[in-house]
């Protein structure tokens, strides 16, 4: 990795890691035991997809959006010793909330699990009048204390900063609908307090890079910081005949005023072409929630959704990614 960049974070040697395939240029490949989870993966599970890991102990936790046979998705917690073969818990997550207002569970999906110095932050879509942000926060994975919902109805794909910006805790989102939302542009939030959250900033929109992001962006896995930047996987949606079709987009944020972008590359980093992406409950989605990162190596695995049927994961170095971010970028 060249010296000059610096990519902050523990060390994780223990990262998921293949080469890049023999021949191919791409800057991010596909794990070869792709999907790491299958279909039925516990008996209560339709699929489990879209889901998020983190380190833990020696190991790895997650968790997991689980669509049961209802077609309503759940939170699941997950276990790991090498984040690829996972033991998803057979019960769902209860969260612990003394407001019933807020308490419900109507349902839950797109988890996305945030360190923050020693407590572990859950976002997801969460049901209250409409889908919109839920928050809850852990520290063992057994009890989770629900938060206030981060804004109002519709938003979709909450993604905290790994640390307070300014002072503040920062979230990105997506303003969306009731439904199947045919647009959607990507804002920063701010909070004091992961309750009151204001100071909203617009952060990037559609189609700067071309027609595979031309339908909605949303944020990804949680922003990792490098010395040039927080580098940010989205997804970008395009709208074909056959509906919508999920691709990676990647960019890198100011650090100190993330809804700065800095650089944004105008091609998508990975877009649905391997079978358990194209075929499926939804074909043609990949759908990033989660990234390990080593930050000695800058070996990266991305963990996402494909085809709203399986989770998958996909390869890159950081250094290789950013230098290919800057040199493709619209900005
Ligand atoms: C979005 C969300 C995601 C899903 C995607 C593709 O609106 O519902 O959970 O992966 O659509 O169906």
């Amino acid at each position: 990795m060249p010296k000059k960049l610096t990519i902050v974070g523990k060390p994780l040697p223990n990262v998921p890691w293949e080469d890049r395939p023999a021949g191919s240029t791409d800057v991010m490949w596909r794990y070869t035991g792709n999907p790491i989870i299958g279909r039925h993966p516990i008996p209560c599970a339709q699929a489990i997809y879209n889901s998020a890991v983190v380190p833990y102990g020696n190991g790895f936790i997650g968790v997991f959006r689980t669509e049961y046979k209802t077609r309503m998705p759940y939170l699941h917690v997950g276990r790991s010793n090498d984040a690829i073969h996972w033991e998803i818990e057979h019960d769902r997550i209860e969260l612990q909330c003394d407001d019933p207002e807020i308490a419900r569970m109507e349902y839950a999906y797109d988890p996305r699990v945030c360190k923050i110095d020693d407590t572990y932050y859950v976002t997801w879509c969460n049901a209250y009048h409409g889908p919109t942000i839920g928050a809850a926060k852990t520290k063992d994975f057994k009890t989770f204390t629900q938060l206030e919902n981060a804004y109002l109805p519709c938003n979709r794909n909450g993604v905290l900063f790994p640390r307070k910006i300014n002072g503040n805790f920062a979230m990105l989102s997506r303003p969306s609908d009731m439904g199947h939302t045919p647009f959607g542009d990507i804002f920063c939030s701010q909070s004091p307090d992961m309750c009151f959250w204001g100071k909203h900033r617009f952060v990037m929109g559609t189609g700067a890079g071309g027609w595979w992001e031309s339908t909605k962006v949303g944020a990804g896995p949680i922003p990792i910081e490098t010395s040039e930047g927080w580098l940010l996987i989205y997804h970008g949606v395009l709208t074909s005949c056959n509906g919508y079709v999920y691709s990676f987009g990647g960019a890198l944020l100011d650090l100190d005023e993330p809804w700065k972008v800095r650089y944004r590359a105008r091609t998508h980093l990975l877009t649905p072409e391997a079978e358990y992406e194209t075929c499926g409950f939804v074909p043609n989605v990949c759908f990033p929630c989660a990234a390990l990162c080593d930050p000695k190596t800058g070996r990266l695995a991305v963990y996402y959704g494909a085809a709203d049927t399986y989770v998958a994961v996909a390869f890159a170095k950081v250094h290789e990614l950013i230098e290919f971010i800057k040199a493709d970028s619209t900005v």
